[in-house]
């Protein structure tokens, strides 16, 4: 299957998948929790997961796929294709909110990115990017980002480390709340990540995120010139989970060597 084909292939199984997630809320949802009391999981996250898997195996027999739920391969290696899985990125907020939630996919080939999709699955609004072809929102074209500054800038994060935690020393998060134009929460790493691509935020920073919640993202953050890296500066292992930051190529350096102070580099 060539690339074009591919990609229309991947939208229609995604946008069949948000269908499945918007008849969802017409009947009972059963939540479970996983590590801790506020990590949820659902049936229908776990539905999700077994559609795309069950297609996939079914169309592309070589292909490997990572996903959140578990119903995937045992990846511990990048070789081939391999498709990085989250059916519903922003559980809690499916959960609570039947909004701000996105379905997260990237396909990469030997460990490249090349093909990138967040579904924002209420808002019916498909961000995707093709590597060396570029990101778009819908059918616009997403321009590569402009120079910002960190007084100008919007950054996503979670409010809770600019309270005093074990991760990074929460002070210096206190000088970034001061120091920016505002922060959001918005609680799907993966909207967050499209946001950053289309130019909404400036930066989005985590403590932890795994393979799947930034491997679409990532493609998209590419084709507009957004850089990712570790607290530490570090590249992105898209094997385990780590500390994140992507952020406005002109904002980047600053924010790891200034404002995010991790306690355990
Ligand atoms: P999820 O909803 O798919 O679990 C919440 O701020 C963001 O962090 C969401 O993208 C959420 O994805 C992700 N997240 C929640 N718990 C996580 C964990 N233990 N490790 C990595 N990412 C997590
Ligand atoms: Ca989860
Ligand atoms: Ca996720
Ligand atoms: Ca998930």
């Amino acid at each position: 299957m060539d690339q074009h084909a591919m990609d229309r292939y991947i939208k229609s199984m995604i946008k069949e998948a948000g269908h499945r997630i918007r008849n969802s809320f017409l009947s009972d949802i059963s939540v479970d929790t996983k590590a801790h009391a506020n990590d949820l999981v659902t049936n229908v996250d776990k539905e999700v997961e077994q559609f795309f898997i069950r297609h996939i195996r079914e169309d592309f027999p070589t292909h490997r796929v990572f996903g959140e739920e578990g119903f995937g391969d045992n990846i511990e290696e990048l070789s081939g294709t391999v498709w990085l899985l989250d059916p519903i990125d922003g559980t809690m907020n499916f959960v609570h909110q039947r909004r701000n939630f996105a379905i997260s996919l990237g396909i990469y080939e030997d460990g490249v990115g090349k093909m990138g999709y967040i579904y924002d699955v209420v808002n019916d609004d498909l961000y995707h990017a093709i590597e060396g072809g570029g990101a778009y929102y819908n059918d616009e074209r997403l321009m590569p980002l402009f120079e910002t500054a960190i007084n100008e800038s919007i950054i996503g994060m979670n409010a809770m480390w600019a309270t005093p935690n074990r991760f990074v020393d929460h002070e210096a998060t206190i000088r970034l709340v001061h120091d920016v134009r505002g922060m959001r929460s918005y609680g799907s790493a993966a909207l967050e990540l499209a946001y950053l691509a289309s130019g909404r935020i400036d930066a989005y920073i985590s403590m932890r995120l795994a393979p799947w919640d930034i491997a679409g993202g990532m493609v998209m953050a590419k084709e507009v010139g957004a850089v990712a890296s570790t607290f530490s500066g570090g590249p992105i292992n898209l094997l385990e989970s780590d500390t994140f930051v992507a952020a406005n190529p002109s904002i980047h350096g600053k924010l790891i060597n200034e404002y995010i102070k991790p306690k355990h580099p």
